[in-house]
């Protein structure tokens, strides 16, 4: 089947900023669209973002990207057989540098997710049952989800400075169990902050942005709440951090500056280490600088045992920073975000590089999001074992949980949809 025309298009994200969606158009009329989502707290290894620059929408605008896809990519593709992963290859051949800074990792990664979506339809598959294809996969798997509840740091301005605390349901029968859970867990904190005459507004993940006076508060606050969901729906749940701890970390001095403290790496994960006595703590995120892979190493070391240890800028979802991670013993687990790299299948490639050396692969939202729900076809098509999407609330992150109830059903009772 071949592509007869491919389009790019500036849109509009969740936190109201332009963004690119690509729409390829197949001969026999059909057509798939993909759009990007935007990162708020940025790994310096990820791939570039293109922006414009310049006065017009705070020089965030992508019409640069767009006509990257129109002018540069779409003349080579035009005209022939859709085959994603040679496509991929083809653009970072057209790119031609590290980061993607020619053409752009938005722009990239917009015409790579929209021709996995075109393959897929052209094989008569589901999204994630090509994807598991590509993987060479017979299997496919539901992820754990992540709930994301109160969010701080970057995503909130509010006072926390851990960015997103998360809440992990446990003991469920499925993933519509997890969403269930899921669904109660925020409802209740919504009811619980109010009878505290705190405000309810959420942020940017769909998490509540309340003011709380520091991270002590809102991990009591989860812990009140896994109680009352216990004692009035027999839940139980774990909790999950991302700290984001590179935007704490001094280059000149070693030092974080968190809590008001000057804390080196060993601080930092004192600080983990009474934390995870003190709460029922599953998983680390990003708990030391993207750059200090002795310090990851140590943590890693003394952590491993109790806790999950996962690196997201320390990554970026690039082999070569995995490979030498896995070398050097960092962390446990990898986040996965396509637009940390660009294509997806160099995110394939990510994915199957964690797998093979035992780390666990989470797949990952970003702070700014659209309705696109992609990356839940991902984290099934390539059997990730966790996936974080955001909060229960919001439909930009709720598109992705609701997709991932279709492909339970259909999984579940062989539907054809
Ligand atoms: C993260 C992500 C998603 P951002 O740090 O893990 O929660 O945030 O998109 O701002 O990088
Ligand atoms: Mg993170």
């Amino acid at each position: 089947m071949k592509i007869m025309h491919i389009l790019g298009r500036e849109i509009f994200d969740s936190s109201g900023f332009p963004t690119v969606q690509c729409q390829v158009f197949l001969e026999n009329g059909l057509t798939v669209t993909a759009s990007v989502p935007s990162g708020k707290s940025i790994g310096s290894a990820e791939a570039y973002e293109l922006r414009d620059g310049g006065s017009r929408l705070f020089g965030r605008g992508v019409t640069k990207a767009v006509d990257n896809i129109e002018r540069i990519i779409a003349p080579y593709f035009v005209g022939k057989e859709v085959n994603a992963v040679d496509m991929d290859l083809k653009m970072i051949e057209l790119d031609g540098t590290v980061n993607k800074t020619t053409l752009g990792a938005n722009t990239l990664l917009a015409v790579s997710m929209a021709l996995y979506r075109a393959e897929a339809l052209i094989e008569k598959m589901e999204l994630y049952e090509f994807i598991a294809l590509i993987l060479d996969s017979d299997s496919v798997r539901l992820p754990y989800p992540f709930f994301n509840l109160i969010n701080g740091a970057k995503h909130a301005d509010n006072g926390l400075t851990i960015q997103e605390f998360m809440i992990i349901p446990v003991g469920v029968p499925n993933f519509r169990g997890a969403l269930e859970a899921g669904i109660v867990f925020f409802q209740e904190l919504k009811l619980l902050l109010k009878k505290l005459n705190m405000p309810v507004e959420v942020s940017d993940e769909g998490g509540f942005a309340v003011g709380f006076e520091n991270n002590i508060q809102a991990f009591d606050i989860l812990l009140e709440i896994s109680d009352i969901t216990s004692k009035k729906y027999g839940l139980s749940c774990v909790f999950g951090i991302d700290v984001a701890a590179s935007n704490y970390f001094d280059k000149n001095t070693g030092l974080y500056l968190f809590n008001n403290d000057f804390l080196n790496a060993d601080g930092m994960i004192d600080y983990y280490q009474d934390l995870i006595k003190k709460y029922p703590i599953y998983s680390i995120e990003d708990g030391l600088d993207e750059q200090d892979w002795i310090g990851w190493a140590k943590m890693t070391r003394l952590l491993e045992n109790q806790i999950q240890i996962v690196g997201d800028d320390l990554f970026a979802t690039n082999i070569f920073r995995i490979a030498y991670g896995i070398e050097q013993k960092c962390a446990t687990s990898v986040l996965i975000k396509p637009n940390q790299i660009g294509t997806i299948t160099e995110t394939l490639q990510a994915i199957k590089l964690s797998k093979d050396h035992g780390y666990n692969t989470i797949i990952s939202h970003r702070a700014s999001e659209t309705e696109d729900s992609f990356i839940a076809d991902l984290s099934v098509g390539s059997s990730c074992e966790q996936i974080k999407a955001g909060g229960c609330s919001r439909s930009e992150r709720l598109a992705k949980y609701n997709r991932l109830l279709c492909i339970e059903d259909r999984l579940l009772f062989n539907f054809e949809f």
